[in-house]
């Protein structure tokens, strides 16, 4: 097939009506990789016959060599499609389609709906599309990857496995989709395997099918329940407030009732798939077919006599064909009989026919019978090859070829971007409004409309860096076949004239036959030397959506950082020059001079000034928005550290880390305090990809990478404590402790955890209480981390605009009270619930933490107000040298921050501890005797304060039984039934627990979650394929964090334990490994015997 030529692409740009942005999402393997690839067949860019194998878009070599997509590519694609105009078309007829097929080439049908019904009355008439097309990588490690793609697409082709069903990250792109109101369209991939792997009837097929419909339609259920409920709560509280300023009650409740009759009404018919409404696939993207059932009405409709709508509404479904009558009959005219579904009769058996014919039976008879009656011109070649397979792709690319149905259904289904962003923008725009304004602003009209001569707003939504070779300003022009014999022709005639000239003895001749020679080998030579300097090195190019205006090189433009805000215009803010701007064709660019607005591209000149993401504003406007949205990155969790190997070569590490950072939007890149360079990614398999990247693009050096550094949390609980040693505090805490005895010391007379506390200067001296937080209040806080972190943040916000995180909405004062109003309404109870000593301290509580917002209290306990801004007025607080109790508060602030982010066993962040505050005192000056005054005296004060808070909290802690806490992943494995028992041996080895398993029905696979340590969990992964061959792979998911029910400082103590286990004790205490391994990595003191039992070695080997 022809490629299509790059001006018909750039010319469809500006065709917004014609353009579709769509994206393609799945769980890892369901095939979106492989359903691209016939996509691309049909525009000519790989062979049809590859299509399928090649998986062109994976294009990285680990890509490959792993058969996981790790990045999203960009593909834009050409489709013609061609309509009749007749009145049978106006009342729903189906188009002819057709992507641009080559017509001289020996594929002579286009498509199934081509012959039944076109009569020469019929006028034809074609149309072009331009579809920008994103394959998004599935495995969880990327899934920040989708976030990306979702942001940019308007569409999605939502893909699941027919064998698998519905899996996690279904779910999780279901959901990103909805958040993004990205319309999807449901692809059931590889049917193929219903036919030949588990060898399933049509009609089984149809009801596992049907079971898939129904699972993906509960998902999409949920998030619509979701959203009512929300919207709901919201118009509820907006009427209360209503009614608070005006009417009187007995209207207020019967508002109520009406909005509650208004949930139940909201029609969710929309959001469901159904084959009926045009909105499923079937395809097998390894066959290269796929099919919507509306294909099959127009075929049948003819035959039957019957109307091909009416048709196209019973194929799926209830519906039965009446034998006798030729009728269509629903359910209950079956009267008993057993008749199959039409969607069986007419549509899957024909499929599995062909199966039959040519794969699982192979019969040359047959096929040649099953060719003639689909109508289909099959080469006598094609019909005699051996290669099966090869045989059903050639049948189906004409019966039912998949470009065409995939693409057919895009161009119906997905919505053009002048009509996606009429509902999306002001989503994206408003996202806390249940019914947003009519825009006002220029720009907000701009989007709304996708208008191309408003001024500009895009979205840079990634970095993606290329090779500088690849960039058409770069790349070494590829002469046509006629360009090279005239060049060819060229150069012949002048070897011939300067020959003649040298000949007939002429002077002045420039040109002789070296010459020549020489001058072709130094323009080559020359060819190759810019080409090699052009080698190795990377450029980063900006993958952005334009929505409103034209986008021009040579263009100023405002970049807007993430951290954005409208409020202070000038910061985060920066202008640049458009260099280049692009059309990405996988690994390919098309240079262009300008973008409309709807269209998805890629833009040069914007390294240095957007780092990850930013926002493109016109220049001409005042202010901005900001259009960074909410992703679902994973936590990152497992972290290294990284180092050249050879150490002369750390400005190329800097630098390469650098364009990693900026290449990839779910890598962090730090420097820790050590000096180290630590990269955080979210998985193994991201972490692997991210070294790859690094050796071989970005730094190209060796680089040595530590061991995989896990995150742990510490927590005590109420039991009995064990003797501490001083391994639990470094060298240097426990010498400090031993001096300081007196300063910090357990309190004899208070409650377990009770620590008083002197400053080094002894001029505060301090009670503070250290508390496990019990079981439901810590569930809590750990669940509700973001709806706390947006609380502190409208706290802070509120006294301290500007400084909050980049959320396109600032929470109104009204908001604000409404946000504490609903956190205080949810602690109280479990407050209530945790004891006498905890009942109504909802109220009190000073600070969360660490870093201001996690899962550990500082509780005011003093009964006065203790915050610094109630400094001004001292309420009557004792003063010494004009320093009150409130000035210590952020002191003692820190200190908790300190303590709780680094927690006595390992340095590692506590969770679940609260810190109740029971008293502190100013003293009289004992040493200085009053000589250093206010403002001095307060500095030093303010820093003791702070250690002597952080150890008083620590060793507060160590009074309760410590525990360590164990990052744990979720761990989704599917797999047959004769490698369980492998499976299962797998994570018992790595202490990993399984949660559930079950059978998936109607197939032999199972489901099994389990649970696993992060800090077992390295090459679990390619252990677990090893083992079972291949037949099960895992996605680890980061989930929470799990208590390890083991004193990491108990050893035996009592006699019956020495007696039991001896002294070394035979059981390792796997808690005190865990924790030597992070002491040590910390350079922490760490207590260990290095030799246990010094015996004569003895041989063993007998004589
Ligand atoms: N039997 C069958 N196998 C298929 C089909 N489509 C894809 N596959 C196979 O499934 C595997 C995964 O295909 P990919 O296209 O790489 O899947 P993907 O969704 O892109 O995977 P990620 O990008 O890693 O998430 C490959 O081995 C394909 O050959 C199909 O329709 N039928
Ligand atoms: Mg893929």
């Amino acid at each position: 097939m022809p490629s299509i030529p790059e001006s018909a692409l750039i010319r469809l740009q500006a065709n917004q009506d014609h353009v579709r942005n769509i994206c393609i999402l799945a769980h890892v393997d369901h095939g979106k990789t492989t359903l691209s690839d016939s996509l691309l067949a049909s525009n000519g860019i790989i062979s049809s016959k590859l299509a399928g194998k090649v998986r062109y878009l994976d294009s990285r070599e680990d890509e490959q060599e792993r058969g996981i997509t790790m990045e999203s590519s960009a593909i834009s694609l050409y489709f013609k499609i061609m309509r009749r105009v007749s009145s049978q078309a106006a009342a729903g007829g189906a188009p002819i389609a057709s992507s641009v097929t080559d017509q001289s080439n020996n594929t002579p049908a286009d498509s199934p709906t081509d012959s039944p019904q076109s009569s020469p009355a019929e006028v034809k008439k074609s149309e072009e599309y331009l579809i920008n097309l994103i394959d998004s990588p599935g495995h969880v490690d990327f899934s920040s990857e989708v976030s990306t793609a979702s942001r940019l697409c308007d569409g999605a082709l939502v893909l699941v496995d027919a064998v698998e069903g519905v899996c996690t990250q279904t779910h999780t792109v279901l959901r990103q989709a909805w958040r993004e109101s990205v319309r999807p369209v449901l692809v059931i991939n590889k049917i193929d395997r219903l036919i030949t792997e588990l060898q399933f009837t049509p009609l089984e097929a149809y009801l596992h099918l049907n079971k898939i419909l129904e699972q993906v339609n509960a998902v999409m259920g949920t998030f619509f329940s979701e959203n009512v409920l929300e919207e709901d709560y919201r118009k509820k509280a907006e009427q209360k407030k209503k009614t608070q300023e005006n009417v009187d009650e007995s209207v207020a409740a019967l508002q109520d009732t009406f909005s509650d009759w208004h949930v139940e009404t909201q029609d969710d018919s929309h959001i469901y798939f159904h084959p009926s409404q045009g909105n499923v696939i079937f395809a097998s993207a390894i066959d290269g077919w796929a099919f919507r059932v509306d294909q099959f009405a127009a075929i049948y409709a003819q035959k039957l006599g019957m109307k091909e709508g009416v048709l196209r509404k019973c194929l799926w479904g209830d519906f039965f064909l009446d034998p006798k009558t030729k009728r269509v009959i629903g359910y209950k005219g079956l009267k008993g009989r057993p008749l199959k579904p039409l969607a069986v009769q007419m549509v899957l058996e024909n499929v599995w026919k062909v199966y039959e014919v040519v794969v699982t039976e192979p019969d040359k008879e047959m096929t040649e019978k099953v060719v003639k009656l689909l109508n289909l011109k099959l080469l006598p070649r094609d019909l005699k090859s051996k290669d099966t397979r090869a045989t059903l792709t050639t049948i189906f690319s004409q019966w039912l070829p998949l470009s065409t149905c995939v693409l057919l259904a895009v161009i119906e289904q997905l919505p053009s971007p002048p009509a996606a962003q009429k509902i999306r923008m002001p989503k994206m725009l408003h996202p806390l409004e249940s019914t947003p304004p009519e825009p006002t602003e220029e720009w907000e009209k701009g989007m709304v409309s996708c208008d191309a001569s408003n001024g500009v707003v895009a979205y840079v939504s990634k970095m993606v860096s290329v090779p500088l070779d690849v960039l058409p300003k770069n790349k070494r022009k590829t002469l046509s076949a006629e360009e090279m014999r005239q060049r060819g022709r060229i150069q012949r005639e002048q070897l011939i004239a300067s020959a003649k000239a040298a000949e007939i003895g002429e002077v002045g001749v420039h040109l002789d036959v070296d010459e020549v020679i020489a001058n072709k080998a130094l323009a080559e030579a020359q060819e190759r030397a810019a080409a090699e300097e052009l080698e190795g090195k990377e450029a980063l190019i900006g993958f952005a959506r334009i929505y409103s205006g034209t986008i021009r090189v040579g263009q100023r433009l405002k970049v807007l950082g993430p951290k954005y805000d409208p409020a202070q215009p000038t910061l985060h803010c920066s202008e640049v020059t458009v260099d280049s701007l692009f059309m990405i064709m996988g690994r390919d660019l098309i240079g262009l001079d300008e973008v409309p607005a709807g269209n998805v591209f890629g833009i040069g000149g914007l390294e240095g000034h957007v780092l990850k993401y930013g926002t493109l504003w016109s220049a001409d406007w005042e202010g901005g928005q900001n259009l960074v949205g909410k992703g679902l990155e994973t936590a990152p969790i497992v972290r290294v550290a990284l180092e050249p190997e050879d150490p002369t070569q750390m400005a190329k590490l800097v630098r390469g880390l650098q364009l990693l950072n900026q290449a990839d939007p779910s890598v962090q890149v730090l420097t820790q305090e050590t000096g180290e360079h630590v990269i955080l990614t979210s998985g193994e398999v991201h972490l692997q990809r991210c070294m790859a990247d690094l050796r071989e693009r970005f730094a190209r050096i060796e680089i040595s990478m530590s061991e995989p550094i896990v995150p742990f949390r510490e927590t005590a609980i109420n039991a009995p404590a064990q003797l501490i040693t001083s391994a639990a505090m470094s060298a240097n805490e426990a010498q400090a402790q031993e001096q300081g005895e007196k300063l910090i010391a357990k309190s004899g007379t208070g409650a377990r955890g009770t620590i008083v506390a002197t400053t080094p200067n002894r001029f505060v001296r301090f009670v503070v209480r250290t508390v496990p937080i019990p079981e439901e209040l810590r569930k809590y806080l750990v669940e509700h981390a973001e709806q706390i972190q947006t609380y502190v943040e409208s706290i802070q916000g509120s006294g301290n605009k500007g400084s909050t995180s980049p959320s396109t909405a600032h929470p109104t004062a009204d908001e604000e009270a409404k946000l504490e109003q609903k956190l205080m309404s949810e602690l109280r109870p479990l407050f209530a619930k945790a004891g006498d000593d905890w009942k109504g301290k909802e109220k009190d509580v000073l600070a969360f933490g660490p870093r201001r917002v996690g899962p550990n209290l500082l509780i005011n306990n003093l009964g006065i107000d203790f915050s610094r801004n109630s400094s001004g007025n001292n309420n009557g607080q004792e003063e010494t040298h004009g320093i009150t109790v409130q000035d210590m508060a952020e002191s003692v602030h820190t200190g908790f921050q300190i303590a709780t982010n680094s927690g006595p066993l390992c340095g590692e962040p506590m969770l679940g501890m609260a810190f109740f505050l029971n008293e502190i005192e100013l003293l009289e000056d004992t040493q200085d005797g009053g000589a250093s005054e206010g403002r001095s005296k307060m500095a030093v004060t303010s820093g003791q304060v702070i250690t002597t808070m952080r150890d008083a909290c620590r060793l507060g802690f160590l009074e309760w039984s410590p525990r360590l806490m164990l990052a744990m992943y979720s761990c989704d494995i599917q797999t047959t039934a004769e490698v369980l028992g492998k499976v299962y041996a797998v994570i018992a080895r790595r202490k990993g627990k399984i949660l559930h398993e079950e059978m998936k029905e109607g197939t032999p696979f199972f489901a099994i979650q389990a649970l696993m340590p992060v800090v077992e969990s390295f090459g679990f992964a390619d252990d677990i394929r090893k083992k079972t061959s291949g037949a099960a792979s895992p996605q680890l998911i980061f989930s929470h964090f799990e208590m390890l029910d083991m004193d990491p400082f108990w050893v035996p103590n009592t006699v019956e334990e020495l007696e039991d286990l001896g002294e070394k004790a035979d059981r390792e205490n796997v808690a005190k490994r865990y924790m030597d391994v992070v002491r040590k990595r910390k350079g922490l003191f760490v207590e260990q015997k290095i030799v246990e039992h010094a015996e004569k070695q003895r041989t063993l080997r007998k004589n």
